[in-house]
């Protein structure tokens, strides 16, 4: 059977859209995924989205496997691009808003007409409980708490964007030997589902550096939901300001922690980049 796809990126963080409007279960298995993702055996990929039929009186609903086929609640570059794919299915090339289910509850993504996407990625989540992480007590928020990894102490902070991320602060991000440390962030027995990471490096508190190394995906070139909780942490330890552009190894993103709705605001560029059929099976 062929199963049509596009590819899209944000950022160079990229992923394989499936049109599964017309079903509401995954028209492949997350081992099916592995095999798309792998960038010699398959496509190549970050991930495969699913823009599915909306639940709860959403407009559509997402779903998303990483390369490794585990399925993360949240993805903000994923997003973006799924935005950007119903946008292209549906012919619309002006302003217009989506309202998204998700794993981590509705997410409004806004094509803004000029290539940009602007959402509304919902409030962070900071209790140990809710990152999930044990490095503090279930109610306390982690800031600033110290890990060892690989020989060496960390401080880090810790924010739910729906997944969970801990944010540590360097010297010089181009020094981190991320395929070394990442994975052990990532398995570390602190992170009961695992973790992203991300290593800060403050250039002014509304311009950060931030190399990452994902959950189920690697070192990636750019991490949405990543960015928003690098300038939650920003904001929580008095390194960043609310509002500020995070650089990444794919581009840049924009960040707003909101004062008014306390609501996060990401905004970036979603393109599509080739439309293919794969032969399952
Ligand atoms: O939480 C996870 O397992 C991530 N790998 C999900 C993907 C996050 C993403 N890179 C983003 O931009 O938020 C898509």
């Amino acid at each position: 059977m062929e199963i049509e796809f596009t590819k899209y990126h944000g950022l160079g963080n990229d992923f394989i859209l499936i049109d599964n409007r017309s079903k509401s279960a995954p028209l492949i298995t997350s081992e099916q995924a592995v095999q798309w993702c792998d960038r010699n055996f398959g496509i190549g990929a970050d991930g495969v989205i699913f823009a599915l039929p909306g639940l709860e009186g959403t407009d559509y609903s997402m779903r998303i496997f990483n390369a490794d086929g585990s399925e993360p609640e949240m993805c903000g570059n994923g997003i973006r691009c799924l935005a950007q794919f119903l946008a292209d299915l549906e012919g619309i090339t002006g302003s217009t808003e989506y309202r998204i289910h998700t794993l981590a509850g509705v997410i409004t993504p806004k094509l803004e007409g000029n290539g940009k996407v602007r959402v509304n990625m919902g409030m962070p989540q900071l209790l140990a409980s809710q990152i999930p992480t044990t490095l503090a007590q279930a109610d306390q928020k982690v800031i600033d708490v110290p890990l060892e990894v690989g020989g060496k102490s960390w401080q880090l902070t810790c924010v739910s964007m729906g997944n969970p991320h801990c944010i540590t602060y360097v010297e010089d991000v181009s020094a981190i030997p991320l395929e070394l440390i990442g994975p052990q962030f990532e398995h570390h027995s602190v992170f009961p589902k695992r973790t992203n990471t991300e290593f800060i490096q403050v250039i002014r508190p509304d311009y950060i550096k931030m190399r990452v190394w994902e959950r189920g995906a690697g070192a990636t070139l750019a991490c949405g939901t990543g960015a928003c909780a690098s300038v939650v942490a920003g904001v929580l330890t008095g390194k960043c300001d609310r509002i500020c552009t995070v650089e990444l190894p794919g581009g840049c993103l924009d960040i707003e922690w909101s004062e008014i709705d306390q609501r996060i605001y990401m905004t970036g560029p979603a393109q599509r980049v080739f439309t293919g059929s794969f032969r399952q099976g």
